[in-house]
């Protein structure tokens, strides 16, 4: 064991370790699968952060078949010269001591730690080993960690040639910590590509040597958020023109923003601090989208397009078409929001307000013809907007009178929307099931009859129009945001669980994935404040000789019933929700104390535009892959 283990800076290094053991959530945000994925982040952020100081341009991932995780890049190599405070190597210091909210060194202007940037010492702390390579001074450096704990002194194990140097990471996550340790490598694929978009020199190899998943990919994007915008637009109509770009540093603030406008309605616009994805917005969007705003208007009168006695365009109308990334570094960014995931930095808004102001103009007084097809797409926004806001408030005065009058939703006594559940279900005998099975007090049954309008592609009349969209507008009570008018309002939400009730076929996951859509574009509070969930009917129910019967809810589930379970039984196939009575629905998707019900995530901007746009296409994957794939963890809903 150490010497230093004696001293009471090690002791104290130790208890800091073993908070983050005993609390893990509040270092990595959760124990399931997307917490187990954050640890290969951490460990890749430090090296963008090395490659942000202009010393590194490759990173590698491994995902080996024992679980083990390789993190490398061809950086400085972590210092491994003796720390003056500790005594220690700086590479043991590192991955032993933990920094507060990761801004160690903070001193030299090091852009790191965002949402939960903890630092190498938090993944050290949740692995049952850990192993660091360093390659410098000429020298092959190692030292080996177990649960956070050194178990080696840091020592010299070769020689690589003097301008050969990086680091290594390997670690192995801990099973007694995390839910499941299978790193999901869908979700890392996308991490690292976004990781390229935004850091336009680096290269970053990903390599997937799990059996049955074996994949090597690089990711290098020289065109940066110019080619994400553009692959964002490959789901969208006609792109008007080539994407605006431009960088600029504001104080200590450096802003990037790509823009392109195509002719789809809407607007489409991602924001990120320190690269990461901000899901909530936050000062970096709203500078950006006011100072627009007024360039646009100016414009728009300048060229005559509006006449003096005309009222403005609004943002939504000079944003409509619109695909954009915002972009921001910022030295030390500040979260606030629901999922802290909103910048709060008001510094940030004047930033990106002063740059876009001088770059914007820069760009369209040159380019008078982008200009106009960008006006153009305000003026097409407007003109619906007058027509809609026509149409909306004869909509909401008849919705008003009818909204008891609506005989499909059948309402729980409650009025306590902390309490209150509502079903969307597929189909009417499904629907009619769950009425009768149902916790009236608690439970509302909405049944919805076929498809409801695909909302990427629709107009907001006819969006406004689809009487399933009507019923749930209506039945939720907090109106809806996209568009014209901001009206929703989250605290007036009726249900604090809505529940997606779809068959487990090609159609259900469609439906399904429809809904999503919806929420996603007109109600995304809903996402973010955790209130929309996916019930999970079984697929089979075991019925054993002897002992318990069994739901099973997927083929996995199974398959371990066939290997755990000794004596013979029969398989009870459930083909759709119709075909349970309202028994079996109750018990299997209704009752809170029994039903599986997945928590809907919003993972990030590319996990959202590829739930709309995969699923939107002809080629629908079956809904349990597309659950797997877009909500959160599974959770026993009790
Ligand atoms: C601080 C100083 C130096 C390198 C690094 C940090 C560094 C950290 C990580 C984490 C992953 N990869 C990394 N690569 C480098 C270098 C100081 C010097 O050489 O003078």
């Amino acid at each position: 064991m150490s010497k230093q283990t004696y001293d009471g800076n090690s002791i104290s290094i130790l208890e800091g370790l073993e908070a983050v053991r005993k609390r893990p959530g509040m270092y990595i945000g959760s124990v399931s699968t997307k917490g187990l994925n954050h640890l290969i982040y951490e460990i890749v952020d430090n090296s963008v952060d090395e490659y942000l100081a202009g010393y590194c341009n490759e990173i590698s991932v491994y995902l080996e078949p024992d679980g083990v995780a390789v993190i490398s890049d061809n950086g400085r190599g972590i210092p491994v010269e003796i720390n003056d405070k500790t005594g220690l190597p700086a590479v043991q210091v590192v991955f032993t001591v933990l920094h507060a909210g990761g801004k160690f060194e903070n001193e030299n202007y090091k852009i790191s730690g965002g949402l939960h940037g903890v630092g190498a010492s938090v993944v050290n702390a949740l692995s049952v080993w850990l192993e660091v390579t360093v390659k410098r001074n000429g020298l092959i450096y190692e030292q080996r960690y177990e649960r956070g704990k050194v178990v080696s002194e840091l020592r010299v194990t070769g020689k690589c040639k003097k301008n050969e140097t990086g680091t290594t990471v390997r670690f192995l996550p801990d099973d007694e910590i995390f839910e499941k340790t299978y790193f999901k490598a869908s979700m890392i694929r996308n991490r690292l590509h976004e990781t390229a978009y935004l850091n336009p020199n680096l290269t970053i190899h990903f390599s997937n040597r799990r059996p049955g998943e074996e994949i090597e990919i690089t990711y290098h994007e020289p065109e940066g958020i110019c080619a994400y915008v553009k692959k964002l637009n490959e789901e969208r109509q006609n792109p008007l023109h080539d994407p605006v770009y431009f960088k600029r540093q504001v104080g200590s603030i450096e802003v990037e923003v790509a823009f392109q406008y195509t002719e789809d309605f809407g607007e489409n616009i991602l924001g990120f601090c320190n690269n990461i994805y901000t899901a909530e917005g936050g000062t970096h969007l709203t500078g950006f989208k006011t100072k627009f705003t007024t360039i646009m208007n100016q414009y728009a009168r300048e060229i005559g397009m509006l006449k003096e006695k005309d009222a403005n365009f609004t943002g939504t109308d000079v944003r409509n078409g619109m695909t954009a990334i915002i972009s921001v570094k910022h030295p030390d960014p500040r979260f606030e929001g629901q999922t802290k995931t909103k910048l709060d930095n008001p510094d940030a808004a004047k930033a990106v307000a002063e740059a876009a102001g001088e770059e914007i103009v820069f760009y369209f007084d040159k380019n008078l013809e982008t200009l106009k097809k960008v006006l153009s797409c305000a003026e097409k926004s407007a003109k619906i907007r007058k027509a809609e806001e026509k149409a909306k408030t004869n909509m909401l005065t008849r919705q008003k009178l009818s909204i008891d009058s609506n005989a499909k939703l059948a309402n729980c006594e409650s009025r306590k929307p902390e309490e209150c559940e509502i079903f969307i279900v597929e189909g009417d005998s499904a629907g009619g099931s769950a009425k009768t099975a149902r916790n009236r007090r608690t439970q509302a049954i909405l049944p919805i009859r076929g498809k409801i309008l695909n909302v990427e592609k629709a107009t907001m009349d006819k969006v406004l129009a689809n009487a399933e969209i009507k019923t749930m507008i209506n039945a939720f009570g907090c109106g809806f945001s996209e568009g014209y008018g901001n009206d929703f309002d989250i605290s007036k939400l009726r249900y604090h669980k809505i529940v997606i009730m779809t068959d487990a076929d090609v159609d259900g996951a469609h439906i399904a994935t429809l809904l999503l859509t919806f929420f996603y574009r007109f109600m995304p509070e809903l996402i973010t404040h955790g209130h929309i969930f996916i019930a999970m009917p079984p697929l089979y129910k075991a019925i054993p000789k002897k002992g318990k019967e069994m739901y099973l809810y997927d083929d996995a589930a199974l398959a371990k019933y066939r290997k755990t379970h000794k004596g013979s039984f029969t398989l009870q196939r459930y083909k759709g929700l119709g075909e349970m009575d309202a028994d079996q629905l109750w018990e299997t998707t209704l009752d809170p104390e029994t039903r599986v019900l997945k928590q809907v995530e919003i993972e990030d901007a590319r996990m959202a535009s590829s739930v709309t746009s995969m699923l939107m296409g002809s080629d629908v994957p079956p809904r349990r892959q597309f659950i797997y794939e877009n909500a959160a963890e599974a959770t026993l809903d009790i």
